[in-house]
């Protein structure tokens, strides 16, 4: 009996230090100090346009391993989440670290350490309030153009008049403040015979973008004459709850959105949306070529801005299948 007790002892060490073992080595970097390697601290997997980001990202990477070490950290959307994995990359002695914060504010102290180690930080879809000597560059959409595009696609489909509402990112986000903000600004400066009855947040989720807009019918029910979501992932969640009032999304209510992720294009096409406000998350190859000139210490542009595309109904069906998320 003891003999026996001893091997399972034994044993259970012997998985222990394998597994101490694996993962200190994964924390090491390869070591070969010719490859790059780049540590990505992303949001989540809240939306079809981060799954998107993600899978750009990640397939860049794969496709150069011989290159490019990706230490990829998936923070399900809390910021503390994303700061710890910020200091596993500093303790790793990463070339670069990557990410998109999933709000705008709380990163001084992080960012400093980063700096304090000599690590550039690269911005890749949303902005961090900080001092811009605290990170290399932002690689990402203008936001408030975005808004305001939507907000002039909105007041065209209205005719300049009529009540909607808003349906608005993650609290705290620089993508949601700044696509409010454009939106918003536009319409009171332009189209004051619109009114927006109510704007909440949706948290950029498509289940969460239903449950608000469920809200709004109940309140406001017929009165909405259009419907501005901060992404199209909350407007399809929307377009369900318009469907199960009874209401003609597209045509009782019009649909404004920004994004362009397929499934819009395809509601677009079945003519229950009406306009998606392009916003790429293709920045795979953008990020690692900025990652490689930080390495090589070059400088970059503060601001590396993804040039995008406003799309509509009438030509959503020949768009589809070009369309690469
Ligand atoms: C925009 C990005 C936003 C998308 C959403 O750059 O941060 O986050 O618009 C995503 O779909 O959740």
């Amino acid at each position: 009996m003891k003999k026996k007790l001893l091997s399972i002892v034994l044993c259970v060490a012997m998985v222990m230090s394998m597994a101490t073992g694996c993962s200190k080595a994964s924390t090491q970097t390869s070591g070969d100090n010719d490859k790059l390697v780049v540590g990505f601290a992303q949001i989540g997997q809240e939306s079809g346009w981060r799954d998107a980001e993600t899978a750009s990202i990640q397939f860049y990477a794969g496709q150069k391993i011989d290159s490019i070490e990706l230490k990829f950290a998936d923070a399900q959307q809390k910021q503390e989440n994303q700061i710890k994995a910020i200091k596993s990359f500093i303790e790793m002695g990463v070339d670069v670290i990557g990410l998109a914060p999933v709000v705008e504010t709380g990163w001084d102290a992080v960012f400093t350490e980063a700096k304090e180690a000599g690590i550039p930080i690269v911005l890749v879809d949303r902005m961090a309030d900080v001092d811009e000597k605290l990170y290399s560059t932002f690689i990402g959409s203008d936001f408030i153009l975005e808004g305001k595009n939507a907000a002039i696609e909105m007041a065209t489909l209205l005719g300049g008049k009529g009540k909607i509402v808003e349906l608005e990112g993650t609290v705290g986000a620089s993508a949601a403040n700044d696509r409010k903000k454009g939106f918003d600004d536009e319409m009171a400066a332009s189209y004051p015979d619109i009114q927006i009855l109510e704007s909440q947040t949706g948290d950029f989720t498509r289940a969460k973008g239903k449950e608000v807009m469920e809200s709004f019918l109940k309140t406001y029910g017929d009165q909405i004459n259009g419907v501005y979501a901060h992404n199209d992932d909350m407007m399809l969640g929307a377009i369900e709850a318009i469907k199960e009032a009874g209401l003609k999304p597209g045509v009782d209510v019009k649909a404004v959105s920004i994004d362009g992720v397929k499934g819009i294009f395809e509601a677009m096409a079945a003519g229950e949306a009406n306009v998606t406000v392009e916003c790429n998350p293709l920045l795979g190859p953008q990020f690692f070529e900025v990652c490689e000139k930080l390495k090589a210490g070059e400088t970059v542009d503060k601001w590396i801005k993804s040039d995008e595309g406003i799309y509509r109904q009438d030509t959503a069906a020949t768009d589809l299948p070009t369309r690469k998320y």
